[in-house]
């Protein structure tokens, strides 16, 4: 029966109002921020070009980015630059710890009480639901990645054209039966918090900071069962204070290395379902950074 109820939630329609989902705030050393303030916001409605496996390009605020939309949209969000200017930055340091909350509510429908009074300090819930879990419609890894802005570009004018450092990554525990457990979509239930640093060793300067849940594309080779990954991206802007000397390793570039065919975008049936790990199964987005080396992004299994 629990795999009946996941393969039906896994191809649910969900309402327009709680459609899909958007990460909009974050806390800095453990105090939340208005939502939107250091993140760029989205423009809704808004025209993807014409993407293969998508039958309708006109997006709302809390839809999924494929691949093959603008680059713009699948580094930090639909026309984010278009909100890069009017979006504060926020001043860390090295070390500080962020978490992220996101939404599933339409900014038509945001209200005080699903910022400012949910239950044990998260930074985002549901009023609507008895719980007031704001929850996740998709399984999927969550990710953060650090983009230095270049030598005297304003971190408000910079697009993410250039690289990208993981420094977080939530995946997913491996049930006794083999089966996996994603922990952000927790089965629609309360999802984990999200809780990271910045390492320590970042150098100084402007970054964007990436965040992001990935819902892998379904492939059964040679052919695609399902739509491509769907991505849920949005960026904000930070600069970092440091006395690190060191400089910041080699990340991926967006979209080229967040593609259908890059490590950890697409799965077997199989793990779509949640029933197995395919072999060798790496999260998306490159290699994780700890602040003293890049690892790779597995499984802890
Ligand atoms: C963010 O964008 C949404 C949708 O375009 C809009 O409704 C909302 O007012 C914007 N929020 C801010 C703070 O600009
Ligand atoms: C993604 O992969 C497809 C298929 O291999 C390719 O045509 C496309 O150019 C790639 N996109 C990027 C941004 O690299
Ligand atoms: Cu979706």
């Amino acid at each position: 029966m629990a795999k009946m109820s996941t393969i039906l939630k896994f191809t649910f329609v969900a309402s327009l109002a709680q459609a899909h989902f958007t990460f909009v705030r974050l806390a800095h050393n453990g105090e939340w921020q208005a939502p939107t303030q250091f993140i760029r916001n989205k423009t809704e409605p808004f025209e993807e070009r014409s993407t293969p496996n998508t039958n309708n390009n006109e997006r709302l605020y809390n839809f999924p980015t494929f691949v093959s939309d603008y680059p713009e949209s699948v580094r930090c969000g639909r026309d984010n630059m278009a909100h890069a200017a009017n979006t504060e930055v926020l001043r860390v340091k090295a070390g500080d710890t962020i978490e992220i909350a996101h939404t599933r509510i339409s900014p038509s429908d945001w209200a005080d009480n699903q910022w400012y009074d949910c239950p044990n300090g998260r930074g985002s819930c549901d009023p609507n639901d008895p719980d007031w879990t704001m929850d996740f419609n998709h399984p999927g890894p969550l990710l953060a990645h650090l983009s230095k802005a270049p030598d005297g570009t304003d971190v408000r004018e910079y697009d993410g054209s250039g690289e990208w450092v993981k420094i977080y990554s939530l995946g997913f525990d491996m049930n006794e039966d083999g089966s996996i457990h994603w922990l952000a979509y927790n089965y629609e239930k309360l999802p984990a918090r999200f809780i990271f640093d910045i390492p320590k060793q970042t150098p100084a300067g402007e970054y964007l900071l990436r965040l992001d849940l990935i819902w892998p594309g379904l492939w059964e080779p040679p052919i695609y069962v399902s739509d491509t990954p769907q991505i849920y991206a949005t960026c904000a802007q930070i600069l970092v204070e440091s006395d690190a000397t060191g400089p910041l390793p080699e990340g991926i570039e967006i979209p080229a290395d967040l593609n259908t065919t890059t490590p950890g975008m697409r799965t077997s049936l199989s793990m779509y379902r949640g029933e197995s790990m395919d072999d060798g199964y790496t999260y998306p987005g490159g290699l994780l950074w700890t602040g003293e080396e890049l690892v790779e992004d597995k499984p802890i299994l």
